[in-house]
């Protein structure tokens, strides 16, 4: 069968010189993105700006940026009322100064909540606290951020609904519609920016995956039957190389049907986990590549996929997780394309290669 790697590889045997190969495959990933028409972005935190190495690899490797955690309503909104936006503010200073577009993420979430809010949401007397924040927030950005996860990660079969949503405080308080709610407000404070819903579970082969996967159909085909605005399923690509693994055949016949909706798709999230694996670091790199590359040989197929952002760019300020076992291995994380001493990866490699522009494919 004729599939997409193999025409990839086609392409770039007969087009290329050796040296213009050289070349384009040294671009880094924000350009090599953008020659097919898709974005190239990562997460990062305002922290890792002050990094005078990290900061310009940042700019020159991502043309989107996402705050890793300084738009979660438990760093925004610490006490009712009070905001505090400075960490975002400087990520979009930099995504500005350097050309790239801006996510954010996220606005609805059962957590990174502050600590007041769950209590406040069931004792609130009406909606406000949830569409007033939406609005607020997505005002304040407006031309600013281009794209949202509104809400995130609101799907969650083994809570045991027939509807398989999540059973969170947001539910509790106002039902199913909170979902509705919640992008209702935001498209009516920008109605240009990309509103995403966000999640998960749909990317592995397992049978929970499958049931969330059809919970996530569902659920979108219900909202945009309601005429919920939204415009693209953020799809997180949280992989791992050695547990568990991604089903090619189930991930496209998913993909298209989001497609068929008339839905945008976005790799919000990649990472790839190498815990569990040997402590041959080129076997890990080599592992992690190829699940990364098994993962977008198919969403890259789909002409929706727009968009690939990594959760991180390096490995530098990954945490190695606690306990003694891993502590006396030695075990530090490598879930990421670049090294901590920001040299490209396997992975860097796999993803520069999936995203091929000069391939034509799209
Ligand atoms: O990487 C994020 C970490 O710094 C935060 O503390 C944590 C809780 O807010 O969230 C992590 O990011 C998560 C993202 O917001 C949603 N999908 C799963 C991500 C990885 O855990």
């Amino acid at each position: 069968m004729l599939t997409r790697r193999s025409l990839l590889s086609g392409a770039a045997a007969g087009v290329l010189t050796p040296k213009t190969k050289a070349a384009v495959e040294d671009l880094p990933l924000r350009q090599r993105a953008a020659k097919s028409g898709r974005s190239y972005g990562c997460a990062a935190g305002s922290y890792q700006l002050r990094d005078a190495d990290f900061a310009p690899v940042l700019a020159r490797e991502a043309g989107v940026l996402v705050p890793e955690y300084e738009l979660k309503r438990l760093i925004v909104e610490p006490t009712p009322g009070h905001f505090d936006f400075s960490g975002a503010d400087v990520l979009i200073a930099f995504a500005a100064a350097h050309g790239m577009t801006m996510r954010g993420h996220t606005l609805v979430w059962y957590a990174a909540n502050p600590d007041w809010l769950e209590a406040a949401v069931l004792a609130a007397p009406d909606e406000d606290i949830l569409t007033g924040y939406v609005t607020g927030m997505v005002q304040r950005y407006r031309g600013r951020i281009q794209s949202w996860d509104i809400v995130n990660e609101a799907i969650q079969p083994d809570d045991g609904r027939p509807d398989g949503l999540r059973d969170c405080f947001w539910l509790k308080r106002y039902g199913p519609s909170y979902i509705d709610h919640a992008y209702f407000a935001a498209r009516q404070a920008d109605l240009t920016a990309q509103l995403v819903y966000n999640d998960w579970g749909c990317e592995g082969g397992e049978a929970w995956n499958d049931r969330f996967r059809a919970t996530t159909l569902k659920f979108l085909e219900g909202a945009l039957a309601r005429k919920v605005p939204i415009d693209a399923l953020g799809l997180q690509g949280h992989l791992a190389a050695f547990h568990g693994s991604v089903n090619q055949r189930k991930l496209r016949a998913f993909l298209d049907e989001v497609r068929a909706m008339g839905l945008k798709i976005l790799v919000t999230e990649h990472d790839v986990d190498d815990s569990g694996g040997p402590s041959d670091i080129a076997v890990r790199d080599r592992a992690v590549a190829d699940a990364s590359a098994r993962f977008f040989d198919v969403v890259l197929d789909n002409t929706a996929a727009t968009d690939v952002l990594t959760w991180g760019l390096t490995d530098r300020y990954l945490k190695a997780p606690g306990g003694l076992r891993s502590m006396l291995s030695g075990y530090t994380p490598r879930k990421l394309p670049l090294d901590a001493n920001l040299k490209r990866k396997p992975m860097w490699y796999a993803m520069s290669q999936a995203l091929a522009a000069e391939h034509g494919i799209r």
